[in-house]
């Protein structure tokens, strides 16, 4: 196996001396071709809960490389440490609308796809995504939607976000209800209870998804994107603005807990594996051949085990329980896709979500 990578380490440094990159201090075999070596070790900088561990071992067994992972907790932390100079990243997680953002800041390498031969497990549509047409920067990992979590055992299902915009001061939830620490999450939301675009650049829709934003502050408990599921599991809140696989992660915990996409609709998302431009040419190999490993079948599989998303993986559905495919809080039903929203990036008006995210935390 090792040969093989040597081999693809040869081509792939003859297309970069091509293209004119440099190739950092590259072995120099009797042939005189500049050949590249996987580096032994790669950071993964990705969401907390996001993958088996286990895939780890099996991936130093079979190529000797190490993967070191450490975690944020949302686009824009993840943004802010890697344009702070990063702790060295070669392998990151952004959501779509992220990824976007930063192939247009030029921060994302071009895949080597002679090295990503599994991309074609990939479902059709996730080959061809809107952001990254023909997954130049960027392999789809895992799909899921936000909505409302809820404790079953104390409060019927959610039926629309009024509960977190306009909530009851008797509600069992009032006071123990936490929202995601997201700034285009929470404002999708409220566009979404208003009846407005999850995109809206229009400043009035705006200030009146600030104003349910103000209201929803007196439900809640806090914001947070880490660990809404176990505060659920235990007990300590009653429902959850969050992601789908991780409610369901604290229903694996908890029978009770129970997700559901509110009549006005919800999110919907992708996050994708891309390698910032800033790694070496040795790390790349070593990232995009850790990229491949996920793309196989079973790995792929083993992923949306641990983490209760959907996978973007045609190929590892064989792999999977009929249950978990069949679960309509993993899969959305048709009726359900149709009220769902992508989020998408707005260039320069992105700051304006943010001040407006910021005015929301300091008000009282
Ligand atoms: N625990 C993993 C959570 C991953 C959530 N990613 C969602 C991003 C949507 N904007």
């Amino acid at each position: 196996m090792k040969t093989r990578w040597i081999a693809i380490g040869v081509l792939l440094s003859m297309f970069l001396s091509a293209c004119g990159r440099a190739t950092a201090t590259p072995e120099v075999p009797a042939t005189g071709v500049p050949a590249i070596q996987p580096a032994s070790e790669i950071q993964l900088f990705n969401w907390s809960e996001y993958i088996d561990p286990a895939i780890y071992d099996l991936f130093r067994q079979e190529y000797g490389i190490t993967v070191i992972e450490s975690n944020f907790a949302s686009n824009e932390e993840m943004l802010a440490k890697l344009q702070g100079g990063g702790a060295g990243y070669d392998l990151i997680v952004p959501s779509d609308y992220y990824v976007g953002i930063m192939i247009e800041e030029g921060m994302l390498a071009e895949l080597d796809h002679s090295v990503i031969t599994n991309l074609g497990n990939l479902a059709q549509r996730f080959q061809d995504v809107p952001y990254d047409p023909g997954n130049r920067y960027c392999v789809p990992y895992q799909w899921g939607t936000s909505g409302l979590g809820y404790n079953s055992s104390l409060m019927d299902a959610p039926q629309s976000w009024s509960v977190l915009f306009d909530p009851d001061p008797n509600a069992v939830y009032y006071g123990r209800t936490t929202m995601l620490d997201d700034p285009r999450e929470a404002f999708a939301a409220a566009l979404i209870y208003l009846g407005y675009s999850a995109n809206t650049t229009d400043d009035a829709q705006l200030e009146e998804a600030k104003q349910a934003l103000i209201r929803a502050k007196a439900a809640l408990l806090g914001y947070d994107s880490d660990q809404f599921e176990d505060l659920l599991a235990a007990g300590e809140t009653v429902m959850a603005h969050g992601w789908n696989g991780d409610i369901l992660m604290g229903q694996a915990e908890n029978p009770d807990i129970s997700y559901v996409i509110p009549q006005e609709g919800g999110v919907v998302w992708i996050d994708n594996m891309c390698i910032p431009i800033t790694t070496t040419p040795e790390r790349r190999l070593a990232a995009e051949m850790f990229i491949n490993f996920i793309l196989r079948p079973d790995i792929g599989a083993m992923v949306s085990q641990f983490t209760y998303y959907a996978t973007p993986n045609q190929a590892a559905e064989a792999y999977l329980d009929e249950d978990f495919l069949s679960d309509p809080i993993v899969y959305p039903p048709a009726d359900v896709l149709e009220r769902l929203q992508y989020i998408e990036p707005l260039g320069e008006y992105e700051s304006v979500y943010q001040r407006l995210w910021d005015e929301v935390k300091a008000a009282p």
